[in-house]
C-alpha cells in the first residue's frame, strides 16, 4: 500500500472535490479532478505491470503497457462523477468533474481475445485490497454489461487530460466507462474475466444497488445497479451566498446525464416556478453549459435553482437522491447599498 494515500476513518481515500461555483472551465484541470479510492491508493509498477482478458473467451490474451501504447489511441472528453457513498444513496455529494481520457478501445482488446456468446458481463479488478464499510475485500471488483460495451468508448484509459494517469487517477491503466458513474471505472486494472452472469461482490451486488420506484407491477422491491448517470445540473454562477444588484446577470452551470440532457430549467422562486435557460450541445459524453438572463424583480433573499431534463422525460427531483435539485441562495440588494 502507498504511505501517501492511505484510506481515512471511514475506510476510503478521498480528495475533496471542488465545489460547484468553482467548476469554472468545460474541462476540468487534473490537479482539481476529484479522488476516490474505497481501499487506499496502490502502488503498481508500470514495468512489470500487465493484465490478462480471460473467461469466456476463445483465447486469453494478455496486455503490457506498451501493448496498449501500440493500439490506435482513443480520445474521449467525458463527464467524470462519483455516485456518492454507497450506504447513503440519497445524499447528493457533487464530486464532479468533466476531463479528456485517453487509451485503448475496449472493444478492440476484447476482438483480440474473441468473446463468447455466452458472455453477459465483464468483471474488472483492481489492484486494491482492503476494509470497507466492515468487509474484507480481496480486490476492488466491479462488472460492466456487455451492451454498454458494445455501445462503444469504454477505454482502457493511460491519460487523462493528455498526460500519463496520475497514480491515484489508476496508474497504469484504468478502465474508464463514460455515462456510467464513477465506480464503475476500475483504476490499477490487474486482470478482466468474461463470464455469463454478474459478479458477486461488496462493490457489484452489495453496495451499488438502488432500488428501482415501484410500477406496481412486482410485488417485491426491484433493485437496479448503480450504472447509468442521472440527470443533473449545479449553479456556478453566482456562488452560495453572493450580493447582487438588480441590474442584472447571467446565471450559468452545468447539465449532464449519461445519454445527455434535453433541456435545463432555471428558478429565482425556490422552485414555485420554472422557465427554460439555454443550453449548449454535448461533446462526446461531456457536461452542457445552460445560461439563464436574469433579473431579480425585487431586493431581499432569492433561492436559485436549475433542473435537468432527459428526452426519455427524467427529471432532478427535490429531494432524496443523488442527483437531487442543487439550489443557492443569493441576496438581491438595491444599487446604492451595494457600492457601499
Ligand atoms: N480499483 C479501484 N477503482 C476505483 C475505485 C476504487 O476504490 N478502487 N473507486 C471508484 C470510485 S467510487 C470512483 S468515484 C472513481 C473515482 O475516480 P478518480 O479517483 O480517478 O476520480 O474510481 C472508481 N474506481
Ligand atoms: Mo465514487
Amino acid at each position: 500500500m502507498n504511505e501517501r494515500f492511505q484510506p481515512g476513518p471511514d475506510g476510503a481515500y478521498r480528495r475533496i472535490p471542488l465545489e460547484p461555483h468553482q467548476l469554472l472551465s468545460q474541462r476540468t484541470p487534473t490537479e482539481d479532478v476529484f479522488v476516490l479510492a474505497h481501499l487506499g491508493v496502490p502502488e503498481v509498477s508500470a514495468g512489470e505491470w500487465s493484465f490478462e482478458i480471460g473467461g469466456l473467451v476463445d483465447s486469453p490474451v494478455r496486455f503490457t503497457l506498451a501493448d496498449l501504447h501500440a493500439l490506435p489511441r482513443h480520445a474521449v472528453e467525458s463527464l467524470h462523477q462519483c455516485a456518492g457513498n454507497p450506504a447513503h444513496p440519497e445524499i447528493p455529494t457533487r464530486r464532479v468533474s468533466n476531463v479528456v481520457w485517453a487509451g485503448a478501445s475496449l472493444l478492440e482488446l476484447l476482438e483480440t481475445a474473441g468473446v463468447r456468446e455466452d458472455a453477459s458481463h465483464l468483471w474488472t479488478y483492481g489492484a486494491d485490497s482492503g476494509t470497507f464499510a466492515g468487509a474484507q475485500v480481496d480486490a476492488y471488483l466491479k462488472d460492466l454489461p456487455m451492451w454498454r460495451i458494445a455501445t462503444g468508448d469504454v477505454l482502457v484509459a493511460y491519460e487523462l487530460n493528455g498526460k500519463p494517469l496520475p497514480i491515484e487517477h489508476g496508474y497504469p491503466a484504468r478502465l474508464l466507462v463514460p455515462g456510467y458513474y464513477g465506480t464503475n471505472s476500475v483504476k490499477w486494472i490487474t486482470r478482466m474475466t468474461l463470464a455469463d452472469h454478474r459478479a458477486d461482490g461488496l462493490f457489484t451486488t452489495k453496495l451499488y444497488n438502488d432500488e428501482v420506484a415501484p410500477d406496481g407491477t412486482h410485488a417485491a422491491p426491484r433493485m437496479q445497479p448503480v450504472y447509468d448517470i442521472a440527470p443533473e445540473s449545479v449553479i456556478v454562477s453566482p456562488a452560495p451566498d453572493a450580493v447582487l444588484g438588480l441590474d442584472g446577470m447571467t446565471v450559468w452551470g452545468w447539465a449532464w446525464a449519461a445519454n445527455g440532457v434535453s433541456h435545463v430549467e432555471f428558478s429565482d422562486d425556490g422552485g414555485k416556478t420554472w422557465r427554460n435557460a439555454s443550453l449548449e450541445s454535448r461533446s462526446q459524453w461531456s457536461w452542457q453549459r445552460f445560461s439563464s438572463e436574469w433579473k431579480p424583480k425585487g431586493t431581499g433573499p432569492h433561492q436559485l435553482m436549475s433542473r435537468a431534463f432527459t428526452t426519455t422525460g427524467e427529471v432532478q427531483p427535490v429531494s432524496g437522491k443523488r442527483n437531487a435539485i442543487h439550489a443557492v441562495s443569493v441576496e438581491v440588494k438595491n444599487e446604492r447599498s451595494k457600492k457601499q
